[in-house]
């Protein structure tokens, strides 16, 4: 199955400027196709909620960082990062499930694109403080990221202080999925947010 997922939300509920759970319905109502369950701290029953929210609007939910999390629940998958479980010993884990990696350049796409990544996420391709990153990325740096993706067929969700301000520029060159926290979370209006980010995709 191709993978699936334009408008990715990294769901943290500390995160949300209004009741979490009502602003991840409206995120999923209004365009969001693919969820990152991202609590810094155990919240099973937030799991849950989240989990069911997910399952209702047929959207596959991936859990950050935590391979085991994914494996006991059942979720569509795992997203791991640089510091994380190695990705090819994640793989083994979750042989089924959809697998992704953060990545910051071409040598650690094509690292994850050899250990099997079914995605992965490159930035930051804005400074952001929701990861207390003060620096981006170029437009060349995407395009390359963009490239060595495509060479391996590797889906490439651009991460990082995107916006649908700077969203444009980024579709200029060559991103076509974004994986966002803050600009749905954080807006006054979750739902008008979800859906002005979607119909630029
Ligand atoms: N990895 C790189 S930047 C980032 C992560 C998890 C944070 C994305 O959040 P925001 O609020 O969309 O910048
Ligand atoms: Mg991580």
């Amino acid at each position: 199955m191709p993978f699936p997922g334009r408008l990715y939300l990294l769901f943290t509920p500390a995160a949300c400027r209004h009741e979490p759970f009502s602003t991840l319905a409206q995120a999923l109502a209004n365009g969001v196709d693919l969820v990152q369950w991202r609590s810094k701290s155990p919240d099973p029953a937030g799991f849950a909620r989240c989990r069911d929210l997910c399952r209702q609007h047929q959207v596959p939910l991936l859990v950050n960082d935590d391979v085991m999390l994914a494996l006991r629940s059942h979720a569509a998958g795992a997203h791991v990062g640089q510091n994380d479980m190695p990705i090819d010993a994640a793989r083994k884990l979750l042989p089924e499930a959809w697998l992704g990696v953060s990545t910051h350049d071409p040598v650690q796409i094509a690292a994850a694109a050899a250990a099997g990544a079914d995605y992965i996420g490159f930035g930051p391709c804005h400074p952001t403080a929701t990861k207390g990153y003060t620096t981006g990325k170029t437009m060349a740096e995407v395009e390359a990221a963009v490239e060595a993706a495509q060479q391996r067929n590797l889906p490439l969700f651009a991460i990082g202080g995107i916006t649908a301000g700077n969203l444009i520029e980024l579709r200029k060159h060559g991103v076509d999925r974004i994986a966002v926290s803050s600009a749905i979370l954080q807006a006054d209006d979750p739902a008008a947010a979800a859906r002005a980010l979607r119909r630029m995709l």
